[in-house]
């Protein structure tokens, strides 16, 4: 066979912080309420109503450090980077819900180059120590030189759908898979020449 070694890319994650571990403020071993506008967590802006920064209040998914979307209210948070148009990325984040009150459906929406989607989590028998965090994803096309990020939460209370684990890599392009299959195909083709 050739030796042709293909070494997997690990792609760049698009988003800063986006295991909101980084800030100018310290919620400890509690929470902190920000307001819209806020940009105490580095890299991202409270977009509408208010969130709350969750400290040791319960089990974050990755570090120490996770959002309940619904502080006071309804509350939102975005970052803005780079893409290329026409690129498919696909966002990545862990998604729970704040288990101490009610409502037990947690509502939340991303959104991003136009398009948006909805998710919700059931807190049913969860809890501050058993969050049940799960992985999502949703992949966005992106119309222009720069993407604004957000999520949003959709449970106007105090104890909203809780977030964490952020990233958003490039997905790669059919043409670059489909010439990584030629080259498989190519690869075999000469293999069996080899063989007859
Ligand atoms: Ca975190």
């Amino acid at each position: 066979m050739s030796a042709l070694i293909v070494t997997p890319v690990q792609a760049a994650n698009l988003v800063q912080n986006g295991s909101f571990e980084t800030a100018n403020v310290n919620p400890g071993a509690s929470f902190i309420g920000l307001g819209a506008g806020s940009t105490a967590i580095t890299g991202w802006t409270v977009s509408q109503g208010s969130i709350d920064y969750i400290g040791a209040l319960w089990q974050a998914s990755n570090g120490s450090r996770s959002l309940d979307l619904s502080g006071e209210n309804a509350g939102g948070i975005k970052q803005t980077f780079n893409t290329t148009v026409g690129k498919t990325y696909r966002v990545t984040f862990d998604l729970a819900g704040n288990p101490n009150t009610s409502p037990t459906i947690k509502q939340m929406r991303i959104s991003a180059a136009g398009s948006s989607a909805n998710f919700s989590f059931d807190i049913t028998g969860k809890s501050t120590t058993n969050m049940g965090w799960l992985s999502k994803s949703w992949d966005f096309t992106a119309n222009s030189t720069t993407t604004t990020l957000e999520f949003i939460s959709l449970t106007n209370s105090f104890a909203g759908p809780a977030l964490d684990n952020v990233s958003v890599i490039a997905v790669p392009e059919p043409s670059s898979m489909l010439g990584l299959l030629s080259l498989g195909v190519l690869g075999i083709g000469s293999a069996l020449k080899r063989q007859s």
